[in-house]
């Protein structure tokens, strides 16, 4: 074989060939020392050969039910983030060769986590943003509500993305709250994947790395971190925005963020905007409504899941007057308004923005009826 032929053929594979993730010694145990938020579990993959991976990790923290149903739940997304990577866009949506057919890949996301659901054996029922029914899955145990592909309007321009996902006792997704959930998570589909993911009984949220370094542990989802506290600092998402125009308390909390220059971290994916806040260990992400800018955000897929996650995390979530874990999901549908962040931070939302605008949720449009 002539040597350029030879090279043709190579080249294109050693690009894929990934670098070794090398982490300093010095960097590694710096990282670690300096870490009082958050318990660095993995500094350098390299480095910690012996960190848990989430099927050793469920052993000793959860019921064997659960544990399959989580693990459904992560293989899902394992499939979906390769989905993600190897779809072609255009300028509306992304869509992967499927069969003799094309998909958008939020379908796909769609059709695999049912498929996964179902094979589990231990879900009764489950319900997605994209078909809000309660449809049953064969299996007993527990029941899942998911939003397959949260941000697909940002999906064609290769943001980050995520799946939320919510796992509750029993057969019902309707006529619960959070507060009832067994685990919940979010997997962000980024430069990296991962899942930051919490579960009944332990503390804290934690995060989990799907390896994707041609090792042999390629393809496993590695613990990586440990998220317990949320504390003070200046970053703001801020949700909606156009809803300051008729809400003048968001309008001031905006300007209260401005004035006190915070800064801006917003990228219109709720999933990786509400991520860094457990990721960085400050900060705050709103979507308030108003009379004209209506509540987008769904409660039974993506407010309660994100909202146990925030808090397992140390941090706090508000529909304007308390945690989105009190409210009770009465159709699939429902939707709220909704802060997550730091304490102090929620706080702030609540004295600021309030409910008054907050018309949605039937809980909290019955307190603005009270109120008048
Ligand atoms: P998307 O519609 O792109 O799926 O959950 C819905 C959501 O994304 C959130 O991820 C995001 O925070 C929000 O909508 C952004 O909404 P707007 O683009 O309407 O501001």
């Amino acid at each position: 074989m002539k040597c350029t032929l030879l090279l043709a053929l190579v080249a294109p594979t050693m690009a894929f060939i990934p670098m070794k993730p090398v982490v300093p010694m010095a960097q590694a145990q710096a990282r670690v020392k300096g870490q009082t938020r958050m318990q660095a579990d993995m500094p350098g993959l390299a480095s910690a050969p012996g960190q848990p991976t989430i099927e050793s990790w469920l052993l000793d923290n959860s019921e064997k039910k659960l544990s399959k149903a989580v693990l459904a739940l992560f293989s899902a997304c394992k499939e979906i983030a390769y989905k993600i990577r190897t779809a072609s866009c255009d300028k509306m949506a992304c869509f992967n060769e499927f069969g003799d057919e094309q998909l958008a890949i939020d379908i796909l996301a769609n059709n695999v986590l049912f498929q996964n659901l179902k094979d589990s054996g231990v879900v009764a029922t489950a319900s997605s943003e994209e078909t809000p029914t309660e449809d049953p899955m064969g299996g007993e145990g527990y029941s899942v509500a998911f939003d397959p592909l949260d941000g697909s309007s940002i999906i064609d321009t290769n943001f980050a993305v995520g799946t939320i996902f919510g796992v509750w006792p029993g057969s019902r997704l309707t006529g619960i709250t959070g507060r009832e959930l067994a685990a919940s998570g979010i997997a962000v589909y980024g430069p990296r994947t991962t899942i930051t993911f919490a579960i009944d009984g332990v503390e804290g949220a934690h995060e989990f790395l799907l390896v994707d370094d041609f090792t042999a542990r390629h393809g496993q989802w590695i613990k990586t971190n440990t998220f317990t506290s949320i504390g003070e600092g200046k970053l703001y998402a801020p949700g909606n925005l156009r809803a300051t125009n008729d809400n003048p308390g968001y309008d001031a909390l905006h300007k209260y963020w401005l004035q006190n220059k915070y800064q801006l971290r917003y990228t219109g994916g709720m999933v990786p905007d509400v991520n860094q806040i457990m990721v960085k260990g400050k900060g705050v992400f709103v979507n308030p409504e108003s009379p004209s800018a209506k509540a987008k955000l769904r409660l039974l897929y993506e407010v309660a899941p994100i909202g146990y996650v925030i808090e397992k995390a140390g941090g706090a979530s508000s529909y304007g007057a308390g945690s989105v874990l009190d409210l009770k999901v009465y159709k699939t549908e429902d939707r709220t308004q909704v802060a997550y962040g730091s304490k102090e931070e929620v706080k702030r939302f609540e004295e600021m923005v309030g409910t008054k605008f907050a018309t949605a949720h039937p809980d909290t449009a019955a307190k603005n009826t009270a109120h008048a």
